[in-house]
C-alpha cells in the first residue's frame, strides 16, 4: 500500500442481525482511539462521521426471510459511493461496523474503483447464506454470497454490476461455525477456507503466505473484511455471535502484519464489534491493535 491517506467511515449498522449494540462499534472503536493511533504511524487521517441508519423502532419487517432489506440496501449504498469517493481521492478506505451486512457495500465501492479485487475474509462464520437458505434471516449471514454474485437482485446488483469479487480470488480464514447449506456453497464455488483445523495444523504464518498468494494473483490488490469473531471469545469477548475455538490475538496480529508486508492491501472494514457485551471495550482496542499492523506498524 502506497497511499498515505487513511479515510475512516463508520457504519453504526445492526439490522443485519438481531442484537443490539453493534450500531455502537463505530463509536467504541474511535473511542480506543483509532485516529490518534493511525496519525501516529505517519497518515493523514480524515473521519468522515457516520452513516445514517435508522432505528427499528420506526420500521416494520417486511420479509422475515431477508430481515430490514430495504435499509440495509440503502445504508449499503450510501457506503458504497463514500469508499468510491475515498479511493478516487488517493486514500485508503478504512470502515468501522456495524454488522457484516456492510461487506456488501463496501465491496461494491472498492470493486467498482479497482475491479479485480482478491478478498480475504476473516470471519469464524461463512455468510454465504441466502434468502433460502439461511436459518436466521439475518442478511449479515448473507453479505459474502451476495458480493459472488449470489442472493436477492436488490443487494447482487448494487452498482449495477455483478459479481463484486470471484469465488477463486476469495479466501476465507478462522471459520469454524458453518451452516450445511454453506458448506455445500463452498464446495460448489471452489472457495479456499482456511478452517480453525488447518489453522492449527499448519500454523497462521503457512496459511497467510497461502491466502495472500491466491488473493493478489491477478488482482490489483486485496479487500481485508475482517469480522471480529473470527478471533476467539478469550480475545474478543465484545461480538455477537462468539464461538469457541478461534484465532488468537497473537495469531491475528501475525496475519495482520504479514498483510502489511505484502504491500497488496487496498482497503479494510472491521466489523461486529458490539460494546454491550463486551469486557470495559476491550474488543474495539484489539481490533484498534489490528488496523496499527495492517496500516504497517511494526514491532522492530
Ligand atoms: C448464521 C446465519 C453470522 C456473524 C453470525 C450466522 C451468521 N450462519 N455471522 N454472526 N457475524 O444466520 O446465517
Ligand atoms: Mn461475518
Ligand atoms: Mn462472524
Ligand atoms: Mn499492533
Amino acid at each position: 500500500m502506497s497511499q498515505k491517506k487513511v479515510t475512516i467511515i463508520g457504519v453504526p449498522m445492526h439490522l443485519g442481525q438481531n442484537r443490539r449494540g453493534v450500531d455502537m462499534g463505530p463509536s467504541a472503536i474511535r473511542y480506543a482511539k483509532v485516529r490518534q493511533r493511525i496519525e501516529q504511524l505517519g497518515f493523514y487521517v480524515e473521519d468522515l462521521g457516520d452513516i445514517y441508519v435508522p432505528s427499528p423502532e420506526r420500521l416494520t419487517i417486511e420479509n422475515p426471510k431477508l430481515k430490514w432489506l430495504p435499509q440495509v440496501k440503502e445504508v449499503n449504498e450510501k457506503l458504497a459511493d463514500q469508499v468510491s469517493k475515498a479511493i478516487q481521492q488517493g486514500s485508503f478506505p478504512l470502515v468501522l461496523g456495524g454488522d457484516h451486512s456492510i461487506a456488501i457495500g463496501t465491496l461494491t465501492g472498492v470493486t467498482r474503483q479497482y475491479q479485480e479485487v482478491g478478498l480475504i475474509w476473516f470471519d469464524a462464520h461463512g455468510d454465504l447464506n441466502t434468502e433460502e437458505s439461511s436459518p436466521s434471516g439475518n442478511i449479515h449471514g448473507m453479505s459474502l454470497a451476495v458480493s459472488l454474485g449470489i442472493g436477492h437482485s436488490d443487494l447482487v446488483n448494487m452498482g449495477n454490476f455483478s459479481p463484486k469479487i470471484k469465488p477463486d480470488r476469495t479466501v476465507i480464514v478462522g471459520a469454524r461455525d458453518l451452516d450445511p447449506p454453506e458448506k455445500t456453497r463452498i464446495h460448489e464455488l471452489g472457495i479456499r477456507v482456511f478452517t480453525m483445523h488447518e489453522i492449527d495444523r499448519v500454523g497462521m504464518a503457512a496459511v497467510m503466505e497461502e491466502a495472500i498468494q491466491i488473493a493478489s494473483q491477478g488482482t490489483k490488490g486485496i479487500h481485508l473484511s475482517f469480522d471480529l469473531d473470527g478471533l476467539d471469545p478469550k480475545d474478543a469477548p465484545g461480538v455477537g455471535t462468539p464461538v469457541l475455538g478461534g484465532t488468537t490475538y497473537r495469531e491475528s496480529q501475525l496475519a495482520m502484519e504479514m498483510l502489511a508486508e505484502s504491500k497488496q492491501l487496498l482497503s479494510a472494514e472491521f466489523v461486529e464489534v458490539n460494546p454491550i457485551l463486551d469486557q470495559a471495550n476491550h474488543t474495539a482496542k484489539v481490533a484498534v491493535e489490528l488496523i496499527e499492523s495492517i496500516l504497517g506498524k511494526k514491532i522492530l
